[in-house]
């Protein structure tokens, strides 16, 4: 009996610091699904041994099942990885503090806003030296002279997935979304500078307007629109494309390319009206716990072989001429992925819009919650 209590009293006491414990621990990212190396070898342990930890937060759908595994082997780490589905989404979860991340991957627009408000460290070129692989147009970005903050990671375009035994022929214009046989089969992305981007390019405005009039006029459209929309997407469009839910989807490319495997009805688009290109960016933030760790990973993804495995499998453009060679021909030569300079022409960089920006989120506020 005594033995019996005895035994009941430390499993209360074991649960009981197993809650302290748990409460007190910051919340710390997520393993990731793909699994972590077994048997690292020469671990880079911390001052106590201990294995060390790189905290990525990444965009879904946006790395090769090797890359983090092959990275965790080869300098005994342990990668923990989080995924996030927007640029808005990444600096609402890092403007109240950093919880932890030591790499995150910011687009163009995103990186400015960051700088600009003192969120980034600066990086050591001195242990990424395979920055020397990227090719030239990358290396100079206007939003990161010098790449003082973030070095390219991948870059694409935004453009219009479908499915084309239910449209019955090829899409070339972003009026096809007002469209009204499309009704109820149509997906924007939920993102506010992306949607807007394409209501002011319609109405022949700079994507990257301050004016609050075309911003209301482009919100307008949007507005008009809103009946036919069956959802905005959180970086899922190609899913619901996939499984037959809609019919027309904005999508950034590769996440296209990618269901495109499994799935022969699917196309993309980029109109003939213009779209949206884009370069997302590696970078860490301030409070990063292991920001030379977060540089080796840098420079691994700069690796040729490495970088090339990425895009093959993610199906994005490779910032990474080293790379280039190695990168599967029929990408390398798919305008979709790789737009001819003619395309290149008609499409534009979202940047930040300083104070703007709150014209942007009202609009796309009232538009997502109109009837
Ligand atoms: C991947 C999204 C690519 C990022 N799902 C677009 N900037």
């Amino acid at each position: 009996m005594k033995t019996h209590r005895l035994f009941v009293w430390l499993v209360l006491v074991t649960v009981l610091a197993l809650v302290v414990a748990a409460c007190a621990a910051p919340a710390a990212p997520q393993a990731p699904a793909s699994g972590g190396a077994e048997e690292a070898a020469a671990p880079e342990g911390g001052e106590s041994g201990e294995v060390l930890e790189l905290n990525i937060y990444n965009w879904s759908t946006y790395i090769a099942p090797e890359t983090i595994p092959r990275f965790e082997e080869r300098y005994g780490v342990k990668v923990n990885y989080d995924i996030f589905d927007s640029n808005e989404e990444l600096l609402a979860k890092l403007q109240g503090g950093n919880p932890g991340y030591d790499l995150i991957v910011p687009s163009d627009y995103m990186v400015e806003i960051m700088i600009n408000l003192g969120m980034l460290e600066e990086l050591d070129h001195e242990n990424i030296p395979n920055i020397a692989n990227l090719d030239p147009t990358f290396q100079n970005p206007r939003y990161d002279p010098g790449l003082k903050y973030c070095v390219p990671y991948q870059w694409g375009t935004m453009g219009i997935g479908y499915n084309i035994e239910a449209t019955g022929g090829e899409i070339d214009s972003w009026w096809s979304f007002w469209d009204e046989k499309y009704a109820g089969r149509i997906a924007w992305l939920d993102d506010p500078r992306a949607v807007m981007g394409v209501a002011l390019l319609l109405l022949g405005y700079d994507i990257n307007t301050t004016d609050p009039d075309q911003i209301n006029e482009a919100k307008e459209l949007l507005l008009e629109q809103k009946p036919l929309v069956a959802a905005f997407a959180p970086d899922t469009g190609q899913i619901l494309l996939d499984e037959g839910e809609v019919d027309l989807t904005m999508e950034w490319s590769g996440d296209i390319f990618q269901v495109m495997e499994e799935n022969p009805a699917i196309r993309y688009s980029i109109p003939k009206e213009g779209s949206i290109v884009w370069t997302d960016n590696m970078c860490i933030p301030k409070g990063a716990p292991h920001k030379e760790l977060a540089e080796k990973f840098i420079n691994y993804i700069l690796e040729p072989e490495v970088g090339a495995e990425l895009s093959n499998y993610i199906r994005y453009a490779t910032p990474n001429a080293a790379a280039l060679p190695l990168i599967n021909e029929e990408d390398r030569n798919n305008p979709g992925i790789y737009p001819p300079p003619e395309v290149m022409e008609r499409l534009q960089f979202v940047v930040d819009v300083g104070e703007a920006t709150v014209l942007y989120d009202d609009a796309w506020t009232e538009i997502k919650s109109a009837q």
